[in-house]
């Protein structure tokens, strides 16, 4: 049998427009300083329950919302919603239905296991921080609908965004919490999303209240995580 090799169809990739890349173009001594003092800014970064109810400006959070908005995503479909709360009545709706959730979660749900590890983290059911903290961002993943494509990689796509949002919020001096109610479907109601929407993070935003604590915990060292090939 004679075998051909088939043209690989590009589906028209050739067709849509290119721009050239502006590379940041960092020289090796400079790009390791430069890695160097990131990873000590991030080092930083702690998980904070304990926030002042001062106001946040509200430059910051655009800013921030944007930087997530360069995250890579799955077929470029940005498949994210941010929602900013800081009305004090949508607050209070947010802490009471995420509250009868957590009491399910903590009082049934969450096996012995799943308790002791969350044990040294000091959590319960009691979540002051979504009234306290002066914004908290509600994230949703955007799913396919009637106005909207369907998403590649959503979870992976958002969690990605959501890592640049925590790390924009925290250069700036903010705090943050990565808090997974669950289930979220409340969400949608409070944070007037339509079904589509699906509440992934809910991330009180603000400075930690005068002499917070956080819990005693440490980092993997590099040899832990890293493997050389
Ligand atoms: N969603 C619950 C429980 C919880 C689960 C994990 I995994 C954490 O790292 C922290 C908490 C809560 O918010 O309390």
């Amino acid at each position: 049998m004679v075998h051909t090799t088939q043209p690989r169809p590009n589906h028209g990739a050739d067709r849509h427009p290119t721009v050239p890349l502006k590379p940041l173009q960092v020289p090796a001594p400079e790009a390791e300083d430069r890695a160097r003092s990131f990873y000590a800014l991030m080092s930083r970064r702690r998980t904070v329950r304990d926030f002042d109810s001062r106001p946040v400006p509200e430059a910051v959070l655009e800013w921030a919302v944007r930087t997530a908005g360069t995250a890579p995503s799955g077929a470029h479909v940005q498949p994210w919603r941010f929602v900013v709360l800081t009305d004090p009545d949508r607050k209070r709706r947010l802490r009471e239905a995420a509250e009868a959730e957590e009491r399910e979660f903590y009082g049934r749900r969450a096996s012995d296991e799943w308790l002791s590890a969350l044990a040294p983290l000091g959590t319960d059911e009691h979540k002051p921080f979504l009234e306290i903290a002066p914004a908290v961002i509600v994230v949703f993943e955007v799913h396919k609908g009637p106005r909207t494509p369907r998403p590649y990689y959503t979870k992976e796509s958002v969690g990605i965004a959501v890592g640049f949002l925590l790390a924009t919020l925290h250069q700036a001096g903010l705090a943050t919490l990565t808090h997974t109610p669950s289930p979220m479907r409340f969400l949608n109601e409070i944070c007037e999303r339509p079904p589509e929407e699906r509440g992934a993070y809910v991330i009180p935003v603000g400075y930690p209240a005068p002499g917070a604590r956080v819990p005693d915990l440490t980092r993997k060292s590099l040899e832990e995580v890293m493997i050389r090939l």
